[in-house]
């Protein structure tokens, strides 16, 4: 893999809402690279989450860069708004509706690096062909719709395969890993070549010890984890 940065990408949805503001300024001192704000319909997923108000609610409280993950039918609606309301990127994804060249050429030319996501088993050709126009693939590696999941293990292998194609292809993307990226699981992530990392109820917001002492440990594991296990 490039030596890209790994990245910490916490997901909002798993913090504690009653004390938000306070929250997102620790994450701000604790220097974490992005917020991974899961917007979810009811309807692309079983669950839903919140739309493009109260991501801008989010944006007020905080500098840290927002990107949205998008889980909804006919994403096109919204893209503009989750712009307005803060997304520095946003990913769709690639079984969300007909026309993907289309949906990412929407984000770009509205001002968002565009990102495509894909759910497990969704097979790595079905985005081959975008690879030139987004920032970033998000690799589902658990089901979309709730937080707190087992992981689905291919999915480990390919972000493998998807690391070697994009190196291949002598393109530079990013490679988000999103769903029980826990301690246990870091390492080979990495390994495998992702280098954003959704961190969720496995790991910065799992319980015990304080959040502080969870995001040391998680910068000890992308300092030394490739070499761990
Ligand atoms: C799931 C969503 C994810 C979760 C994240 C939670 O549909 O896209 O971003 O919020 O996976 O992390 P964890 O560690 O509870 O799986
Ligand atoms: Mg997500």
């Amino acid at each position: 893999m490039d030596n890209r940065k790994i990245q910490i990408a916490p997901s909002i949805i798993c913090a504690d809402w009653g004390r938000l503001e306070e929250h997102l300024r620790l994450l701000e001192e604790l220097g974490v690279d992005r917020v991974h704000c899961d917007v979810m319909d009811g309807r692309f997923v079983p669950n839903i989450t919140f739309g493009p108000e109260i991501q801008g609610q989010l944006h007020s409280m905080t500098n840290i860069p927002l990107e949205t993950h998008l889980m909804i039918e006919e994403p096109d609606r919204h893209i503009e708004a989750f712009i307005k309301a803060g997304s520095r990127l946003i990913s769709v994804h690639a079984e969300g509706q007909k026309h993907l060249d289309r949906t990412l050429r929407l984000i770009a030319s509205s001002g968002a690096i565009p990102a495509v996501a894909i759910n497990p088993a969704t097979p790595l050709a079905n985005i081959e062909h975008v690879l030139e126009i987004v920032g970033l693939v998000l690799v589902m590696t658990v089901n979309p719709g709730f937080a707190g999941q087992e992981l689905v293990p291919y999915t480990l292998g390919k972000i493998e395969k998807l690391r070697a194609m994009i190196t291949a292809r002598g393109l530079r993307i990013d490679i988000e890993a999103d769903g029980n990226v826990s301690f246990e699981h870091i390492p080979q992530m990495i390994r495998a070549g992702a280098n954003v990392l959704v961190v969720g109820t496995s790991s910065l917001y799992r319980q015990g010890q304080s959040l502080a002492d969870r995001h040391a440990k998680l910068l000890r594991l992308i300092e030394h984890g490739a070499e761990m296990q």
